[in-house]
């Protein structure tokens, strides 16, 4: 890792990407190495594009409002950078939608390239420099490679953005994680920089009055039976508020995902249960299934119905003429 700081020391311009579909780990992972690097060096012209919508509940972190979301081989191509740190992921397909030509100017302008990622696929990078140990966020990664390995200065910004990757891709500590202990050492290394918990978790589960009103709408139409729960979003709801974009889609998506997450699997002593609702296109309903790890499992009555997904979480679609016949059906297979 020494050729790697050396190489950063040699670069003028440099520049950080995430892949698409952004989540809070890829974007915190992406401005930790920036801050970082910036503070060791702040003569270098960094810059962080990551070609994706960016989840704008962690717009909070220092830094986030300079994040260019541009085409990457656009950006390559402008600011002409002499090496490009990749973070979250080790596939080049994740980063680009022309992740070719992406390819073709690394190759051409003999861009260094450096990986910082934490899953366990393979990886279709050539990279001068890559990082990755398998922890349970990359944001940890990078606080490794530089904090502890080449040790690099911190302070209580930085602390944050890192502990806010590690918070969103652990499901708050709760995911099974290899490395538990050295996660918590790090957890309380950043709390010593003065970040406070209790903060980012507010920022991550704030809620939006439309999403406050699909709970409710969910709420509402819920049915408890003896092992398992469903509910739906009515046909009126979806046409009088999603279709007149009273609430967008996007806000309709995340007020849905907000109760699959809180309730799905909650409520009294159901094991499993799902959601039916109207996508965008007519008469289609989707379903939205979850399972505790006891019992039947969410993936079995998926398949039922010509879907699939994990064990825990699956789902499938359902022609209808109404959310009720819909609904007939489903529980015709149960
Ligand atoms: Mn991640």
């Amino acid at each position: 890792m020494k050729k790697f700081k050396q190489d950063i020391e040699e670069s003028k311009k440099i520049l950080i990407t995430s892949h698409i579909n952004c989540d809070q780990d890829g974007i915190s992972s992406a401005l930790a190495t920036k801050l970082l690097i910036d503070k060791k060096f702040p003569e270098k012209e960094l810059l962080i594009n990551i070609e994706s919508e960016l989840q704008n509940n962690i717009s909070f972190l220092k830094g986030f409002s300079e994040i260019k979301t541009d085409n990457l081989a656009d950006c390559i191509k402008k600011f002409k950078p002499e090496m490009i740190i990749f973070t979250d992921g080790q596939k080049i397909n994740r980063f680009s939608s022309n992740y070719e030509e992406v390819q073709e100017l690394i190759e051409k302008e003999k861009i260094t390239i450096a990986v910082i990622d934490h899953h366990e696929s393979e990886t279709t990078f050539i990279a001068n420099h890559h990082y990755n140990n398998l922890r349970s966020s990359c944001a940890e990664e990078v606080y490794h490679l530089f904090v502890t390995e080449l040790e690099f200065k911190m302070d209580k910004d930085i602390a944050e953005v890192i502990l806010t990757g590690m918070i969103f891709d652990t499901g708050v500590f709760t995911y099974k994680n290899n490395h538990f202990r050295e996660t918590m050492n790090t957890v309380a290394d950043l709390v010593e920089y003065g970040v406070a918990i209790e903060n980012i978790l507010y920022y991550k589960n704030r809620y939006s009055r439309q999403d406050l009103e699909i709970i409710s709408e969910l709420s509402k139409n819920l049915v408890v039976k003896e092992d398992f729960c469903y509910t739906y979003i009515s046909d009126k709801f979806f046409k009088e508020k999603v279709l007149k974009n009273k609430i967008p889609l996007n806000l309709f998506n995340s007020g849905r995902h907000i109760w699959t997450r809180l309730f799905l699997k909650n409520i009294e002593y159901c094991k499993w249960g799902f959601i039916i609702y109207q996508s965008n296109f007519l008469k289609e309903y989707v379903v939205t299934v979850r399972s505790r790890q006891v019992g039947k499992t969410a993936r079995e009555f998926a398949e039922k119905f010509g879907g699939g997904g994990h064990d825990q979480a699956s789902g499938f679609s359902i022609l209808a003429k109404s959310v009720k016949l819909a609904e007939k059906e489903i529980l015709k297979k149960i």
